[in-house]
């Protein structure tokens, strides 16, 4: 009897789907001896209630789970019954897995304190992001954090516990429902993102360490509400006009950005007069794509300071944010300063 070697056979007739979430994330705790596979296990509860969740938004149009909840959460906006079952969802999934003792959620007014003190992680996260797009068919988006608690295992979470700087996230990412579902995430060792086969259930590595580019030319900002931006942001705004940028805005932040980190471009959320500290969550969104992008080479700002350099003073603050390619959110800064510098000179 003849033993043969296996020799892979790379054919475009059948091809390789690759390596799954699972695996990537085993091979990464492979890499640390000393991981406990405890924050390994938190991805995969993630990644399982993106699933779920992925299932639910396909099915919206069908299942009478489109639509408005008939609420309004604690920041005023009325909630979505996606939104609702989303924030379940994710919650469910971070509490059996054991290894969460508090959540954040843009659903909750409070923080959630799981009662599970020997629990490391605290999360943050937004459950549905630009949950509005959904009864018209665009993409939305997940985002969460993931933090070390700071007071002992074993004891009561504090609130100091919740109140961690962005620099602390020990990892961050965004699932994005558009025309394919995909999880990007960083544990701080670069950028990943993983593509979901529909038919096998899987999220496959499609995007191994992302990195932006440097530019790009495209910007993003809500500009219906540009007689409010400041005359820093409105001579930037007609700066990338006048090289022919192409201004694309979806309104689903994770969607905007995502494009954004793939070719190149700025999404802009400033301060505006409906929203004077701008309208995005530091905790559950600015903090987690600040994350990312940075570990992607790009940067993220409040047009002040590092986004991820922000304490944080209240649960559901908020903060204006500048993300995006490098050379582009510095070149915004440089017009947001200039103008303010002038207007203190007044
Ligand atoms: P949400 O968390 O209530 O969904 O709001 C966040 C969304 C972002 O996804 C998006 O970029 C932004 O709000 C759009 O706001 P606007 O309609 O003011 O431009
Ligand atoms: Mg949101």
């Amino acid at each position: 009897m003849k033993i043969k070697p296996y020799i892979p056979n790379d054919t475009s007739l059948a091809y390789s789907v690759g390596v799954t979430l699972d695996r990537f994330i085993k091979k990464k705790q492979d890499d640390f001896p000393f991981a406990s596979g405890e924050l390994s296990q938190l991805l995969r509860d993630i990644a399982l209630a993106a699933k779920i969740v992925n299932r639910e938004t396909n099915r919206a149009g069908l299942a009478n789970i489109g639509g408005a909840f008939g609420h309004t959460n604690v920041q005023g906006e009325e909630q979505q019954k996606l939104d609702v079952i989303a924030n379940i969802r994710f919650t469910r999934a971070l509490t059996k897995g054991g290894e969460v003792c508090a959540i954040v959620s843009e659903e909750d007014d409070e923080v959630i304190d799981l009662q599970n003190s020997s629990g490391k992680y605290v999360v943050a996260i937004d459950p549905l992001d630009g949950s509005s797009n959904i009864d018209v068919n665009i993409s939305i988006g997940t985002i969460f954090s993931i933090y070390r608690r700071v007071t002992p295992v074993g004891s009561p979470i504090q609130l100091e516990d919740i109140m961690q700087p962005g620099n602390q996230q020990v990892a961050a990412g965004y699932v994005l429902y558009g025309s394919s579902t995909m999880l990007v995430y960083t544990t701080g060792c670069g950028v990943n993102g993983f593509t979901y086969e529909q038919s096998l259930g899987e999220f496959f590595l499609s995007h191994p360490d992302m990195k932006a580019p440097l530019s790009g030319n495209i910007y993003s900002i809500n500009e219906g509400v540009s007689n409010t931006f400041s005359q820093g942001l409105s001579d930037y705004i007609t700066y990338c006009k006048s090289k022919n940028y192409s201004a694309r805005y979806i309104g689903s932040l994770v969607a905007d950005f995502h494009r954004n980190l793939l070719k190149g471009g700025i999404y802009i959320y400033p301060e505006t007069k409906k929203n004077p500290k701008g309208k995005l969550r530091l905790l559950y969104e600015a903090n987690a794509l600040a994350f990312i992008a940075e570990q992607a080479g790009a940067d993220a700002t409040d047009g002040i300071q590092r986004i991820l350099d922000i304490q944080p003073t209240s649960l559901h603050q908020r903060t204006p944010l500048y993300i995006g390619s490098k050379s582009m959110v510095d070149e915004a800064l440089s017009f947001i300063s200039k103008k303010s510098s002038v207007q203190e000179n007044h």
